[in-house]
């Protein structure tokens, strides 16, 4: 059992407009209490139609809650994923407005671009390195479309993740570097305010990586070369608010940073 087409449209249109005008809804699965997984991607994948037809551009995916610290804070033990567009990229360095979002958390992350397709399923986390291009340090910042940023596994897929802005800092490839177990670290102004390891996302970044081609082959659908791939917060998310600068080093890759507007 799950929705009718026209609710899935419409669950699509409320968390669309929720993001477009930073109004939190209550969690659709309140209303909606039959809706399944299935039904939540297929949602997510309706509002994000309605980026598209706006003229957003699909750039890459997200992984989401693969790290223990995550799944703890925010109740839910389910590894996720969601769509990332040209529009949610903001520039190494770049500010956002507060007021552009319901209630905007940092969370620092390890991003990868593809310098070939990912195709699933049966992708190991080996195979998923071989096809990638760069990793980068990165932030995502992460906005839940539901009142006080609670929700089930089911509305959050629903919500693409959470999914708001991501900030890459500088590439670099991989040789010479293994991206098992590095130092990761999130300063707001200066003070470190959480801190952890590569290893905690997903006992390994690859494995992520890899969990996403093979999420993606439950719909028939693949990584492209040239799409990058955030592979989830290393540590908990942080409420970030006026004035913060913000910014993630993570060891022998880099820093990435943002501003949020005073
Ligand atoms: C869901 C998205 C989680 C991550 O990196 O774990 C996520 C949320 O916490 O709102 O992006
Ligand atoms: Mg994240």
């Amino acid at each position: 059992m799950g929705l009718e087409a026209a609710e899935v449209g419409l669950c699509a249109v409320l968390v669309d407009e929720a993001a477009a005008s930073s109004r939190p809804i209550p969690m659709l699965t309140a209303r909606w209490p039959e809706m399944t997984l299935s039904d939540a991607y297929t949602i997510q994948r309706a509002s994000m139609a309605r980026r598209f037809e706006r003229g957003e551009r699909l750039v890459g995916m997200k992984m989401g809650l693969t790290s223990v610290a995550k799944m703890r804070q925010m109740g839910v033990h389910d590894p996720i994923y969601g769509h990332l567009t040209d529009a949610m990229r903001l520039e190494e360095g770049g500010s956002i407005s507060r007021a552009a979002h319901c209630h905007p958390r940092a969370e620092p992350e390890i991003c990868f671009l593809l310098a070939r397709d990912l195709e699933g399923p049966g992708v190991t986390p080996e195979q998923a390195l071989e096809a990638v291009g760069e990793v980068f340090a990165a932030l995502e910042i992460i906005d839940s479309r539901y009142e006080d940023f609670k929700f089930t596994l089911i509305d959050v897929v629903a919500d693409n993740a959470s999914s708001s802005r991501f900030v890459l800092g500088q590439g670099r490839g991989l040789s010479g570097l293994e991206i098992d177990d590095l130092v990761m670290t999130m300063e707001i102004n200066g003070e470190v305010v959480e801190r952890g390891s590569s290893s905690a996302i997903y006992d390994h970044p690859a494995r992520s990586l890899a969990a996403q081609a093979n999420m993606l082959a439950e719909r028939g659908e693949r990584l492209l070369a040239g799409q990058v791939v955030m592979s989830g917060g290393a540590t908990a998310a942080v409420a970030v608010k006026p004035g913060d600068r913000v910014r993630a080093v993570v060891e022998g890759i880099g820093a990435a940073s943002f501003f949020v507007e005073p």
